[in-house]
């Protein structure tokens, strides 16, 4: 016979252990814990990316703002800029026009009016002007060695390689050809140094000649293998001027002086600066070596020879270089405008600007 459920131990149905209370639309706490969990870690998720969202779009609205702002202001200070170094062009075509007009000597030589350094002036709040003029005429003109006939011209070439070989310049004579080949009119090679078109047209990329003349000295880098470096030594002695514009023996370099000599010759390079602007500021008119110092050199020498010598040896000059610095704030803006004074000195013109010095 079976025990009594009350002797087994068994529970009435009356007694059985209450069953866990169900609140109303709520799960037990073991059971919600981990879906709550997820839910609230999506929730938390969502939310984090929606402020970094936020804060990316606001970071990208003020970066785009701030941006436009400088531009904007950059633009302001280019414009404000370029109108200032203009001003300085009137004043430096005044100055040259002042010096011409004032001085007996007729020569352009250092330490007149048109050489001083001018600035910084302040023109507004937190705005100044530097300028200073530079005499291109005291150096050898590249277009020099091809003549009105678009012809290379023998002695030009030789007064260029001189300097070319000077020893404190120490380039190789070969790149008085070749130029003079990018500057003439021809397209034929007609010397075991010279390049045409078959050169450069080799190239990568490939390019042409020139074959007429050149507007800045820089074009001397469109020689197969010059380089910078060559450039940085020659650049202070070369330029670009129209043909036959003389070289103003009272400002020329002491290395452009001694290629106007006979070959073999040096005396300038041979002096130190301090030596040759002491004999320029004891010598007459400020002006030495003069036009008779050179041409003595040639007597004795082949007829002809120093025909080029004669020929664009001078005591003006005609074209300057004013570099204008314009200072706004914390920035430099460089403008360099190249000026022809007429040979009467009554008028100066701009006649290049460009934002590089060569
Ligand atoms: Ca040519």
């Amino acid at each position: 016979m079976s025990a009594a459920p009350a002797e087994r131990g068994a529970r009435l149905p009356s007694e059985r252990a209450p069953r866990p209370r169900r609140e109303c639309g709520r799960r037990p706490r073991h059971e919600r814990t981990p879906r709550l969990r997820r839910e609230r870690g999506v929730a938390l998720l969502t939310a984090i990316l929606l402020v970094a969202l936020g804060t990316m779009l606001a970071t990208a609205m003020a970066y785009h703002t701030a941006m436009t702002a400088r531009r904007g202001q950059g633009s302001f200070a280019l414009d404000q800029s370029i109108l200032i170094a203009e001003a300085g062009e009137a004043i430096a075509g005044y100055a040259l026009r002042e010096s011409r007009r004032n001085n007996n000597s007729k020569n352009d030589a250092p330490g007149q009016a048109w050489s001083m350094h001018y600035g910084p002036l302040p023109v507004t709040d937190g705005v100044t002007l530097e300028a200073w003029l530079e005499d291109l005429s005291d150096r050898f003109n590249l277009n020099d060695l091809v003549n009105a006939a678009g012809v290379k011209d023998p002695k030009a070439i030789q007064a260029f390689e001189k300097l070319l070989q000077n020893p404190k310049i120490g380039l190789e004579p070969k790149w008085a050809e070749l130029i003079a080949d990018w500057i003439d009119a021809t397209t034929l090679v007609d010397s075991s140094d010279g390049a045409e078109d078959s050169t450069y047209l080799s190239q990568l990329p490939p390019y042409r000649a020139a074959d007429r003349q050149i507007t800045s000295s820089s074009e001397l880098l469109a020689l197969p293998g010059f380089g910078p470096d060559r450039f940085a030594r020659i650049a202070p002695f070369v330029t670009a001027l129209p043909r036959g514009t003389n070289i103003n023996l009272c400002t020329a370099s002491k290395y452009v002086l001694d290629a106007l000599l006979p070959p073999g010759e040096y005396q300038y390079s041979l002096l130190d600066d301090q030596a040759l602007a002491e004999q320029r500021s004891n010598a007459p008119n400020g002006c030495f070596p003069t036009v008779h110092d050179i041409t003595q050199t040639w007597v004795g020498q082949p007829q002809g020879s120093g025909s080029f010598v004669t020929q664009i040896s001078g005591t003006q000059s005609n074209y300057f270089r004013l570099t204008s610095v314009v200072s706004i704030g914390s920035a430099q803006f460089y403008l360099y405008s190249l000026l022809h004074r007429e040979q009467n000195g009554a008028k100066v013109r701009v006649i290049q600007r460009s934002f590089t010095a060569d």
